[in-house]
């Protein structure tokens, strides 16, 4: 069956209408289809691409009387705080309270002597225990055995690392002092130490040294 829609009874209402002599004046309104309009929001751009920068660094020069230490790491070995990268993560200590980075460099020693650990940087700035932080992003987060305080946890080792993607390029060097102002240090003797050098997540080196009191040594040095 048929139905008439409202729109032809009203046609047939006005014809009807107007047959019958009425002057009907109207303006039947045609209904307007609605325009269906999709609003379709654009995709959010892309985030930006992670820097992936890979710095690289040429083999440590060593002085002399130092010794490289060989096959310092095992896939799968537990990390300790050793200032060695235990598990060849291309990380040292990892977990241990100090920090990683693009360029990291990890001093540890043996006995009571407060040892300290210089980096200075390709801008000839000097991090150490008494200026922590350089303008070129290195920072010294682990200080030990300052006037041989042994209080602190890990407190034979000493940790300097950038962490931004891109560290200055140019030559680091790597010094170690003994601290002689005490015989609490010096009475420690020589003293045997172990310095890892990683950078871009790769160990350059790790190397082993026996310093005595007040000397001061140039370990390693490395270029970007
Ligand atoms: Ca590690
Ligand atoms: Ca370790
Ligand atoms: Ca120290």
């Amino acid at each position: 069956m048929m139905r008439a829609s409202f729109g032809t009874l009203l046609t047939v209402s006005l014809l009807a209408m107007g047959l019958s002599g009425c002057i009907v004046r109207t303006q039947a309104r045609i209904p307007r289809p609605h325009a269906r309009v999709t609003v379709r929001a654009s995709a959010p751009p892309p985030p930006p691409a992670t820097a992936t920068v890979t710095v690289q660094a040429a083999q440590p020069t060593v002085a002399s009387g130092v010794t490289v230490v060989e096959a310092t790491c095992t896939q799968g070995a537990q990390e300790v705080c050793n200032g060695l990268d235990d598990n060849c993560n291309g990380q040292i200590d990892e977990g241990c309270g100090y920090s990683s980075g693009n360029i990291q460099i990890t001093l540890a020693w043996q006995g009571g002597a407060d040892l300290d650990m210089y980096v200075t940087d390709p801008a000839g700035e000097t991090i150490s225990y008494s200026h922590r932080r350089s303008a070129s992003g290195g920072h010294l987060d682990q200080d030990a055995r300052g006037q041989c305080n042994a209080s602190q946890a890990n407190n034979t080792i000493e940790n300097v690392y950038w962490n931004q993607p891109n560290p200055p390029r140019g030559t680091y060097n790597v010094q170690v002092h003994y601290w002689a102002g005490s015989s609490c240090s010096t009475s420690a003797g020589p003293t045997p130490l172990t310095l890892s050098i990683a950078v871009g997540g790769r160990v350059l080196g790790a190397y082993n040294y026996v310093i005595n009191p007040d000397q001061r040594i140039d370990i390693a040095s490395f270029t970007l």
